[in-house]
């Protein structure tokens, strides 16, 4: 193995809440019904079909351009919850696992769904720890289609079998398979039978490594 690449949302920082806070003042204000377990559908999940999941809940058909304005006003909200994030919202252990698996030689890159993803890495002071990110503002398809992981893998200059993807969605486990990767999985999808490794603990990683 030459390289990890992590998921952001549920990986190496926790940001479900700003986004529920978000879709949520979003659904009030169009009446639309919006729970935390709705919610927890949307992870991993694109900025447009997270919207898509919300809308089952609405009679009405809306379109492209009110669809367009909603993921604008929620991402303005989600945006602004994001500037309360600071270093301290990055545990010891992940910076700490993040440095020793670089200094074991490592290359280390981001693939993330998120359009906000860098936005993230230097709030909480993380945008020099990788090689590379790739995010949602470089690709045309969203997990679990492989493209976030493929272009992570290129950007980083390493073969898709020695690159290790790790997870917290279903759908990122099945994308880094389908990449030719192997993939970890932590938190939700700690359960998940199709990851090649699974663990409770982010440092766990160097033991795998
Ligand atoms: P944005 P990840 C994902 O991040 C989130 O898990 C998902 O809830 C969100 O809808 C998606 O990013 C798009 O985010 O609206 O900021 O572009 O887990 O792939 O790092
Ligand atoms: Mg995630």
């Amino acid at each position: 193995m030459k390289a990890f690449i992590f998921d952001l949302d549920g990986v190496i920082v926790f940001t479900d809440k700003f986004h529920y806070q978000a879709w949520k003042k979003m659904a009030d204000g169009m009446g639309i019904y919006f729970d935390e377990i709705i919610n927890n559908r949307l992870r991993g999940v694109s900025r447009a079909e997270s919207l898509e999941i919300i809308l089952e809940k609405c009679d009405q058909k809306l379109t492209d351009e009110k669809k367009a304005e909603l993921m604008e006003e929620k991402n303005n909200t989600y945006r602004e919850l994001l500037k309360t994030m600071t270093p301290a919202d990055v545990t010891d252990t992940v910076r700490d696992t993040l440095n020793r698996l670089r200094e074991a030689g490592y290359k280390l890159a981001i693939g993330s769904s998120s359009k906000n993803a860098k936005f993230i890495l230097e709030r909480v002071g993380l945008i020099d720890a990788f090689d590379a990110i790739s995010d949602g503002t470089n690709i045309t398809h969203s997990k679990p289609d492989p493209e976030v992981f493929v272009k992570a893998g290129e950007f980083l200059g390493v073969e898709a079998e020695e690159c290790v993807v790790v997870e917290d969605a279903y759908a990122g486990i099945d994308a880094a398979k389908a990449a030719g990767m192997k993939a970890v999985g932590i938190g939700d999808a700690s359960g998940y039978d199709r990851a090649d490794y699974r663990i409770q603990a982010f440092e766990e990683l160097l033991g795998i490594a």
